[in-house]
């Protein structure tokens, strides 16, 4: 991005926010009384997520870069995240859904105006190109939400997608050996990277398996059948507690029935699919299965290294396969296929050390928590990762089938509660290297 021209910049910018737009207007392409509702304790009404998205984009397009006037001020706490928490969003003197979608409408014909306009080059490129990538990225970290959000609504299917490719990879290994040394983790030079994810700083780690793929639904299901649940011993004290208070016997969505586990997606019913990776699990129950399995979850440097590290040449990627921009045959992302995609399905999108689908299908859990990188400063707002800093946060990494191509790269960090699982989580296992062992 740096090196484009301000034309193409624009050019660039203009069309990853339409297609966030055709995503907003997708998602929230319901009746208005399911657009008002709250689905869930855990999510805001849809039609908050839409305004908010046009609330933060005046914010930081309109107001900030294009210095204009503020259209609606006097919406600005309405849809401020860090003044009311979700459960309560409902009760606020909400925009009603025809006037939030006018409102989002006249917020973006600003932005694109304001696109048009600013110079994109000499002193202001670097804050302005990012914060047409910051609002792009916003908004598709919201839709991803509302994604979940359906997920979450009871009722017949109102989302509808293209199945995932299937396997296509053959027998792959279970595991795949990670040298250990220094590697550069991070980044400086990402365009559109956040904050927390810069800048780039060299950190070593060990010698490490790591599994090649998500762990499935059917290997899941065997830590399942096999009593995981029942036994305190594969789980850490505040998970168990976890477990015992919020009565979990399975993922999110899953159902025993006579002949299996069925679970409900989008509002549809169905056999739990054995070879895509589970998706719904909590921090707590990733690593119980970890440690039931004799293995462990990867830090998040260790997720990083086996994404981004190329043996050949030393260097750090920016994606497992490259440097180039993820496409269909790289990774499920970018809500194509409403479900992850079987292991195996993606062998285009496979690092060198041989590991898959490390981008989409599934967030995978880390055993890290969310701290600052070395050399961290707050950009533009301290609200975005700061204030989560120390905090119980873990980190997901990775992005899943519903985070745009535009809200992921090798460097990107998620995070959430250890007992959140409405998300799009899963995860793959990870061991200590024995002394003088080589794959
Ligand atoms: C980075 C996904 C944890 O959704 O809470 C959206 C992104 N920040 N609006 C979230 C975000 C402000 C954030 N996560
Ligand atoms: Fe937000």
């Amino acid at each position: 991005l740096r090196a484009l021209s301000p034309q193409d910049l624009r050019a660039h910018a203009a069309e990853a926010l339409t297609r966030a737009r055709e995503r907003s207007v997708a998602l929230t392409d319901i009746d208005d009384e399911e657009l008002v509702r709250q689905h869930s304790k855990l999510m805001s009404p849809l039609v908050w997520d839409l305004a908010h998205i046009g609330s933060q984009e005046e914010l930081w397009l309109v107001r900030d870069v294009g210095g204009r006037e503020a259209l609606r001020p006097d919406i600005d706490d309405i849809y401020d995240a860090f003044q009311h928490a979700r459960a309560d969003r409902p009760e606020l003197p909400l925009l009603g859904p025809e006037e939030t979608r006018r409102y989002v409408r006249e917020v973006r014909e600003k932005s694109f105006d304001i696109l048009e306009n600013v110079p994109l080059q000499g002193r202001r490129l670097t804050e302005d190109a990012f914060a047409f990538g910051m609002i792009t990225q916003h908004e598709q970290q919201h839709d991803e939400t509302m994604l979940a959000t359906h997920q979450l609504r009871k009722g017949d299917p109102v989302l509808h997608a293209p199945a995932p490719p299937p396997s296509r990879s053959g027998r792959l290994p279970a595991e795949v050996f990670v040298p250990g040394g220094a590697f550069t983790m991070g980044t400086s030079a990402e365009p559109w990277a956040l904050d927390n994810e810069r800048p780039a700083h060299e950190v070593a780690v060990e010698a490490f398996f790591i599994d090649t793929t998500p762990v499935t639904c059917g290997a899941y299901a065997e830590f399942l059948d096999s009593g995981g649940y029942q036994d305190p011993k594969w789980w850490s004290e505040s998970g168990w507690a976890y477990r015992g208070e919020h009565g979990i016997d399975a993922p999110r969505f899953w159902k025993r029935e006579q002949d299996g586990w069925w679970r409900t997606r989008f509002g549809v019913y169905e056999k739990v699919p054995a070879a895509e990776p589970v998706v719904h699990v909590s921090f707590h129950e990733a690593e119980a299965y970890a440690a039931w399995a004799g293995r462990r979850l990867p830090t998040e440097r260790e997720w990083e290294k086996a994404a981004r590290f190329d043996p050949a040449t030393g260097r750090s990627r920016r994606f497992p396969w490259g440097d180039e921009e993820p496409t269909p045959d790289h990774a499920n992302l970018g809500q194509r296929h409403l479900r992850p995609a079987e292991v195996g399905a993606y062998p285009a999108g496979a690092s060198p050390l041989g590991v898959h689908q490390l981008i989409g299908d599934v967030w995978e859990w880390t055993s890290s928590g969310f701290e600052a990188y070395p050399g961290f400063t707050a950009f533009p707002y301290k609200e975005y990762s700061d204030v989560f800093f120390g905090g119980d946060y873990r980190i997901l990494r990775g992005g899943s089938f519903g985070t745009d191509a535009a809200a992921i790269r090798g460097t990107f960090r998620n995070w959430d509660h250890p007992i959140r699982r409405q998300i799009f989580s899963g995860f793959r296992c990870a061991r200590d290297a024995r002394p003088g062992e080589v794959a």
